[in-house]
């Protein structure tokens, strides 16, 4: 089964938010936004910008009839800045106007004075200065200091990773249009549609049924529009509200790259300690995020670091703690792995420390550490049907590990110039919200009169391809062709109360509603064709269009049944609900079982560098991956691809830069690089492990979207080795993204 989607997007028929036809009397809008990064507004002069021909109207804070917060978690976040701005980019106004040329020359009129006050960049400058978005989270299992204290090897050190820039190809945006009696229908680029409806009825001050939001896809989204889409939505209502008129708000590049939060940096220290046979008996990590300037949902991504401390290996003595820093820049904000990639960094670091300073491969402490069967995790969760040492042991002898580490190192002996390294990367990523209450999802399904069904869900499509496993869940489970099933838009008045579409959850949780509204149909659809054949209804199948009895001989059609079922006055609608099973974890005690499972795999990464220069190429990353049983192989292998793609960029290339004084550098494609088709791996290839899937995975095929990403992680530890193998007085430091300026720095230190 193809995506779904194929056939549009070659095409460029497709439709994206600017897709969308605009109504004939529809404005522009653009935001005004803080051009420093901290400090109290004097004042703004709007005058000459006012009288600007073109523009209707500039809105500020004043105009707000109900909230001026979009705080999610935590309110602690205007809309738009009423006396003081806390990063280079805030949104302080917003211009409407006829076009968006109009827009753009009133917003260069504006005039502000702000008295500035002291700018903090980073994580640790914040620590020192007691500025925290709430308090500190720390998990604990068994006894780190006594611990420590009996074992042969102790190591410790400090690492940093940098954010990351989302860069989805459609940038944030949303059309807002008026309806009658005041009633406001926004079509938004967002993953949570539900949190458009809720924070734009919150600063609007009217009740949630007055907003509509509605979603047909994405162009990507990646986590930077799980929260980060609301405040484009959110203005451009205000404005409908005031106006009533259609208002188009769409962000261009320059100002989606400055206004909008990334990829938390993390800088962390680590302490780890070995017994005699490498076993790693205790683990302590602090871990200091860049917040940002709000809290958006950097305390949710704080505990998912805490959540992967660990990573896939069984650590007896854990104490980690996760600090979430308040600093100037835009608040930083989920992205892909959601916290988890920065603290499974850590522990990789951690090994390499001590592998290096033990003067043995990286590999065999990983190696002596697997996670197994029933081992704990630090939250109290007991892995089960854990797949860490099946997926190591398969990637270790299909992809011949052993024989690459000879070649490599014939290779580093025989060339000076060149120098290749290798490093195997396991991963192992919890699956469900980790906040329980998030975890459920909603499915409304019809069957129309002539047969063919119309599905609404929860899930937004996002280029993951969530449509096309919805479509085969519910042709599965009526037993009817692809063809006859058809997707529609993501919207809160058909799907209520949604969770946003994120944390890799998505095709489960909304494609378990779909199965059980499915099932509740197929059970009113047998009685009606049991009462048509006068056979027992447990005798009865729907497949392939038509109905079975006992597996044989078809009698009816599938059409036939829908008409009849109508006739008989047979509801052909259903509102399933599921909420996962099982899973729940108590905050004072920091412990619970807050995951339906777990993704396990492995990856074994080559690189080449260049000594000479300092560049690199990613020769090969082989991954063994645990899909469970996958529904579609071709959809969730690209997820692989595009998940490895992304986590490579993260440890590599993708280096995000603010100025001390808060202001983005890195703010084009020119200075902000991310992997292309050059600079990617020369060889992938994603082995499926095999498997039994699990029952919690919808149709046991499990979550795909954020796992993989990890994978990249090992890439910049082959490169690590490669620079070691070149010069032996290089002091290893667990500072990503490992660009080749610094691979060059490193290579040639003394
Ligand atoms: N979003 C969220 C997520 O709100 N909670 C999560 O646990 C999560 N995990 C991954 C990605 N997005
Ligand atoms: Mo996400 S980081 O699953 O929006």
């Amino acid at each position: 089964m193809k995506n779904i989607d194929s056939y549009t997007h070659v095409r460029g028929e497709s439709i994206f938010v600017d897709d969308v036809i605009a109504r004939q009397d529809t404005l522009y809008g653009l935001v005004f936004d803080a051009p420093k990064a901290h400090g109290k507004i004097l004042n703004v002069d709007y005058s000459v910008a006012e009288k600007v021909e073109g523009v209707v109207k500039i809105f500020t804070y004043k105009d707000i009839k109900g909230e001026n917060q979009i705080g999610g978690i935590l309110p602690d976040e205007p809309l738009w800045a009423e006396d003081e701005i806390h990063f280079w980019g805030q949104p302080i106004a917003f211009i409407v106007a006829e076009s968006e040329s109009i827009a753009k020359k009133a917003r260069a009129l504006i005039t502000i004075n702000i008295d500035e006050l002291p700018v903090i960049t980073t994580a640790k400058e914040a620590k020192e200065k007691g500025s925290f978005i709430n308090a500190p989270r720390s998990f604990e299992l068994g006894n780190t200091a006594e611990s420590f204290s009996n074992c042969e090897y102790v190591f410790e050190g400090e690492t940093f990773s940098n954010g990351q820039e989302h860069l989805y190809l459609e940038t944030q945006g949303c059309y807002a249009i008026p309806q009658e009696n005041g009633n406001i229908k926004l079509i938004s680029s967002t993953q949570g549609p539900t949190s458009v409806q809720q924070i734009t009825a919150r600063v609007l001050g009217v009740p949630m049924h007055k907003i509509e939001v509605d979603v047909t896809r994405l162009g990507g989204g990646f986590g930077g529009k799980e929260d980060q889409a609301t405040p484009w939505a959110v203005m451009a209502a205000v404005a409908v509200q005031h106006l009533k008129k259609p208002v188009k708000h769409i962000l261009n590049r320059h100002d989606d790259l400055r206004m909008t939060g990334k990829r938390h940096p993390y800088e962390s220290t680590f302490k780890i300690g070995l017994n005699k046979d490498l076993k790693i008996m205790a683990f302590e990590a602090e871990f200091l995020q860049n917040s940002g300037a709000a809290a958006d949902l950097s305390p949710a991504i704080a505990e998912r670091t805490l959540f992967h401390a660990t990573n896939s290996y069984f650590v007896p003595n854990v104490s980690t703690t996760v600090y979430s820093c308040k600093t100037n820049l835009p608040p930083n904000t989920a992205f892909r792995g959601f916290g988890g990639p920065q603290g499974m960094f850590v522990i990789e670091s951690a090994i390499a420390k001590a592998a290096d300073e033990l003067r043995i491969d990286k590999r065999e402490i990983q190696e002596a550490n697997l996670l197994s069967e029933n081992d704990e995790f630090s939250y109290g969760q007991i892995a089960t049907q854990v797949e860490t040492k099946s997926s190591w042991s398969a990637a270790k002898s299909k992809f011949e590990l052993e024989k690459l580490e000879d070649q490599i190192e014939k290779f580093n002996q025989e060339n000076s110039q060149f120098k290749k390294g290798v490093s195997v990367m396991p991963i192992c990523f919890g699956i469900s919200f980790t906040n329980t209450p998030m975890n459920h999802a909603r499915a409304l399904i019809h069957i129309y009169q002539d047969g063919s069904v119309g599905i609404s869900t929860g899930a937004v499509e996002m280029g993951q391809s969530v449509n096309t496993k919805m479509l085969q869940v519910a042709a599965d489970t009526l037993g009817i062709h692809p063809l006859k099933v058809k997707l529609e838009t993501t919207n809160t008045t058909r799907v209520a109360n949604t969770s946003p579409s994120a944390a890799s959850s998505t095709a489960d949780l909304n494609g378990k509603a779909v199965l059980k509204a499915c099932n509740s149909l197929i059970g009113r659809l047998k009685k009606v064709a049991s009462k048509m054949l006068s056979v027992d209804e447990n005798l009865i199948s729907f497949q392939n269009d038509v109905v079975f009895i006992e597996g044989k001989k078809p009698e009816l059609t599938w059409e036939n049944v829908v008409a009849k079922a109508m006739l008989e006055r047979v509801a052909l609608s259903e509102n399933a609900h599921y909420a996962t099973p099982i899973i729940h974890f108590d905050k004072s005690k920091e412990k619970g079982h807050p995951f339906a499972y777990h993704v396990y795999g492995t990856a074994i990464s080559t690189v080449t560098v260049d000594c000479l220069r300092g560049t690199y190429e990613i020769d090969a990353v082989n991954i063994i991956h645990d899909f469970g049983n996958s529904m579609n192989i071709g959809i969730d292998i690209g997820q692989v691809e595009g998940a490895l793609a992304q986590g490579i960029g993260w440890m590599t290339l993708e280096e995000i830069a603010y100025g001390d004084d808060g202001k983005l550098l890195s703010n084009a494609l020119s200075t902000y690089k991310v992997p292309d088709v050059f600079s990617g791996p020369k060889k992938i290839e994603v082995v499926p492990l095999e498997t039994q899937g699990n029952e919690m995975a919808i149709l046991k095929s499990k979550a795909v979207g954020e796992p993989p990403l990890m994978y990249g992680i090992g890439v910049y530890f082959a490169i690590q080795n490669a620079v070691k193998a070149f010069n032996k007085k290089h002091k290893l430091r667990y500072h990503s993204p490992f660009t080749p300026e610094k691979v060059l720095m490193a290579l040639y230190e003394k």
